[in-house]
């Protein structure tokens, strides 16, 4: 019996040997290829296809042109695509209380340490069958930016283009809001059809949108979290070796977040150098906008779902 498990084990191993050939995975990233938020997943993908060779490969096939920005969450959930580079706000339809993510105030390695890591990627498992195998994003905050003067947090009158991620702020505060891509930001402003956007404050000239903001509205609020997400069935083919090559490089790229901070700088430099103002708040008003950016966030998410929002709060904010 003994000797029968170990030969089976044996010829196990031998077919594992035998069969196991390098894999290609098909990436997509819901930002144009590029610019900000695609540069930590473009520089992932040149890592793994060094570190992978032979074992797992990414065929980078591009951006928005590939698979529409709010599309790809559903193409990586149903593997059209084996591997996206996306933010929870574009995929609210399949993850709702994915909006959680930005609400952290700690790093990617708090949330693996302290377990918060495995939650979420139950999380997008069960929900969206994906694999969550990284965040980058960490330290980038989010402004409102504006083609008019405010000097109040109140925003009724103005048309605001936003994503999830500023939604309940923005209409706690009176704004009238408009979802678009990132894409269809410049037309917007171009013509007139929109006051202003949330966007973090990075990214903002990769477009051009400068040539169109007059404002920059501080202090910035909330954490960007820019995701690679795996299809699960696609992950769960995979073998040992090839996890280990992608979440390596997963962690390789999320260590570089702490560039983030000298970048921020360097942004809003070239942010005044082309004309963006900045308007800021004083202590109180600041006070009031973070205390409301805060609250509506972990209010949307709690009315999605009390039990998930009661579960990750302590995690992403300790
Ligand atoms: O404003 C947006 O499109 C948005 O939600 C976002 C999220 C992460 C990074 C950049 C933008």
């Amino acid at each position: 019996m003994k000797q029968f498990a170990m030969a089976a084990s044996l010829i196990a191993l031998a077919a594992t040997g035998a069969t196991a050939e390098e894999v290609t995975l098909k990436g997509v990233t819901a930002f144009a290829g590029g610019t900000t938020f695609s540069r930590p997943f473009e520089a992932f993908v040149e890592r793994v296809n060094e570190t992978g060779k032979g074992v797992v490969q990414i065929n980078y096939v591009g951006g928005p042109e590939a698979v529409p920005t709010f599309e790809l969450g559903n193409a990586v959930s149903n593997g059209i695509v084996d591997i996206a580079n996306n933010t929870t706000a574009f995929y609210t339809n399949l993850l709702p209380t994915g909006d959680a993510l930005h609400l952290a105030t700690n790093t990617i390695q708090d949330q693996r340490a302290n377990g918060c890591y495995d939650k979420i990627d139950a999380l997008h498992q069960e929900q969206m069958n994906v694999k969550y195998l990284a965040r980058t994003g960490d330290h980038i905050q989010f402004h409102l930016y504006l083609t008019k003067p405010i000097d109040t947090t109140d925003l009724s009158g103005l048309t605001i283009r936003v994503t999830p991620v500023y939604r309940a702020m923005f209409e706690k505060l009176g704004a009238t809001l408009v979802r678009t891509a990132p894409g269809e930001v410049y037309t917007a402003l171009e013509r007139g059809a929109i006051d202003g956007y949330g966007w973090p404050v990075q990214g903002v000239m990769d477009l051009g949108w400068d040539e169109q903001t007059k404002y920059r509205v501080d202090p910035g609020f909330y954490q960007v979290d820019v995701n690679f997400l795996v299809n699960l069935d696609k992950w769960n083919e995979l073998s040992d070796e090839a996890k280990k090559v992608l979440e390596d490089a997963a962690e390789w790229t999320e260590a570089r977040s702490a560039e983030n901070l000298s970048i921020n700088e360097a942004e809003a430099a070239k942010q005044a150098e082309a004309g963006i103002e900045v308007i800021a708040f004083d202590a109180d008003t600041s006070k009031s906008w973070l205390d409301t950016a805060q609250t509506a966030g972990w209010e949307a998410v709690a009315a999605i779902d009390e039990k998930i929002a009661a579960d990750l709060k302590p995690c992403l904010t300790e």
